[in-house]
Parts: C-alpha cells; sequence; structure tokens
C-alpha cells in the first residue's frame, strides 16, 4: 500500500460532467485511482447524489476543482462579482460535501485567464482573500478543505508560485485552507521543483502531477524526483492526482491549447503515468 492517495481529474474523458458520465467513476477505479477529481465548472449539471452513491459502490473517494469565471471573480472590480465568486464558490462547496468530498480546490482566488493593466495591487490580494476566508468559514462546518492553486502567469495574474500561494493561505488565515501544486506550472514559474514542494508539503491539500507538456509523467522535464524526494522527506501522505486533457472534444483542446497528441491516449497516459510516480514513491517512502 502506497501513502499517497492518487486522483485522476474526469477532465481524462469527459469536458462536461453530468449524471450521463457517471460511468468515470468505475473507470478511474478500473485504472487503480483512489480519488476521482470532479470538475464543478458548470455547477448547475452537477447532482451529488447519484455521484455519491456510485462513489461508495466503486469504493473510491471524490474530490473536486474549479476555476473561478468572469462572472463569479472573487478579486473582480465590483462588489456584486465577488458576492457572486462567494455565492459560486459556497455552492461548491456544498456539492464536495453532498457528495461525500473533503477537498475542494483549484482556481478559487480569481477568474482563469484574467489579465489587468498592471502589477496587482493590494486591493487584489484583500479581495480574494476577504471572499476565500467567508467561503472557508462555510466550508468549516461541512468538513471541507478549500485549496488555492498556483498556476502559470499566462493563466492567472496573482497566484504563480507556491510561495504565492502560501502568502494568500495566510492573508486568509482560516485552518481549512490549504495549497495545491501542479508541476505543469512549476516547470514555468519556480527555480526548482524540490524546494517549492518541501516548502509547500505541510500545507498541501492536492498535488496535480502535471507534466511539462501534459502528456505522459515521466516524458518531459519535470523533475519528478525533486518532487517525490521533496514528498518523501515531508512525509506528505494526502492527494496528488493526474490530469489528461488528450482525448476529449476539440473545445477542450483549444481550452487547454493541446494543439497536438502528447500521449496516445488519456488510458495510456494514465496507466503508464500513474505505474511510473508508483514506483517513484516507492523509491522516495521508506
Ligand atoms: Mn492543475
Amino acid at each position: 500500500m502506497g501513502q499517497l492517495k492518487y486522483a485522476v481529474h474526469a477532465y481524462a474523458w469527459t469536458n462536461s460532467w453530468s449524471n450521463d458520465t457517471l460511468d468515470i467513476i468505475d473507470k478511474a477505479k478500473a485504472h487503480g485511482f483512489d480519488l476521482v477529481e470532479v470538475p464543478l465548472m458548470e455547477i448547475d449539471k452537477v447532482d451529488a447524489a447519484p455521484i455519491k452513491e456510485r462513489a461508495l459502490a466503486a469504493d473510491i473517494e471524490l474530490c473536486t476543482s474549479t476555476a473561478c469565471s468572469k462572472t463569479t471573480d472573487p478579486t473582480g472590480d465590483d462588489e456584486a462579482t465577488r458576492a457572486a465568486g462567494l455565492h459560486y464558490l459556497k455552492q461548491c462547496i456544498k456539492a464536495t460535501a453532498d457528495m461525500g468530498g473533503s477537498v475542494f480546490t483549484g482556481v478559487t482566488y480569481s477568474e482563469i485567464g484574467r489579465k489587468i493593466t498592471g502589477r496587482p495591487g493590494e486591493e487584489y490580494w484583500d479581495r480574494a482573500a476577504g471572499v476565500l476566508k467567508q467561503a472557508a468559514q462555510y466550508a468549516q462546518d461541512l468538513g471541507v478543505t478549500v485549496g488555492i492553486e498556483a498556476i502559470n502567469r499566462y493563466e492567472t495574474f496573482l497566484i504563480n508560485t507556491g510561495d504565492q500561494a502560501l502568502e494568500l493561505m495566510h492573508r486568509v488565515d482560516e485552518p481549512n485552507v490549504k495549497v495545491h501544486l501542479d508541476a505543469y506550472h512549476m516547470n514555468i514559474e519556480e527555480h526548482d521543483f524540490y524546494s517549492p514542494t518541501l516548502k509547500c508539503a505541510p500545507h498541501l491539500c492536492h498535488y496535480h502531477l502535471s507534466e511539462s507538456h501534459r502528456g505522459t509523467p515521466g516524458t518531459g522535464v519535470v523533475d519528478w524526483d525533486g518532487i517525490y524526494h521533496a514528498l518523501g522527506t515531508a512525509n506528505y501522505t494526502g492527494i496528488v492526482g493526474l490530469e489528461s486533457f488528450e482525448s476529449v472534444s476539440p473545445a477542450m483542446a483549444a481550452a487547454t491549447c493541446m494543439w497536438r497528441s502528447l500521449s496516445e491516449s488519456s488510458d495510456a497516459l494514465l496507466a503508464d503515468g500513474l505505474s511510473y510516480l508508483k514506483t517513484l514513491e516507492k523509491k522516495y517512502y521508506a
């Protein structure tokens, strides 16, 4: 038995979660994953009860993630947008609890893809922290942890590094707010992989183990030994996960800028990637 819990993002098989895609839960189990990461982008289509039932039947856990949009931006310039952001985050937290999950994460602090006219001033940090604090307090009663995923500069202006995610976490100052790293983004933003992983490890709630080109882990330039060395040193025993955008629709390919194939298929990426990562886990966890 390994010590890490491996999630697979449902985007490996669909770009739109609904009750028509519940079979993904069984597929994830068949692949040997410990959790399914359910996307909450289209929250109105997420029906928690059948998801919970299917996951219980398959003996697999659930976590959730999203990215805020222009109309639900916690850093939005007007009060109404920030209020809509808080309302949306609460919907996501409620759905997570209703399906039996305890981790909700992603770009929870701002609209994904937003560009501003200069470097972000204090007001953006204050807005994000203010909304996240209220969301986190709501989540406490439901037993849900809220994650802050650091993503690259082309996709957000606010949280690009592990250090910045920690900074926002400290500003929110609620015990159920944690950090979420993603190796694809780290490859663009960090100096190395070992140091930020080690520094964030005590505060992690999730780690997307994505390769530098979003293909199969182990076939790009991410320093996987550095990541696992740090995770093993910190004795992190939480959730890590795979994201593949290989086999979905043209719209999904465009949204994730996957303009060419990086692996044979999502299934191949997941099988090869999971086996590669579990080998590393054996090497670095005593
Ligand atoms: Mn990610």
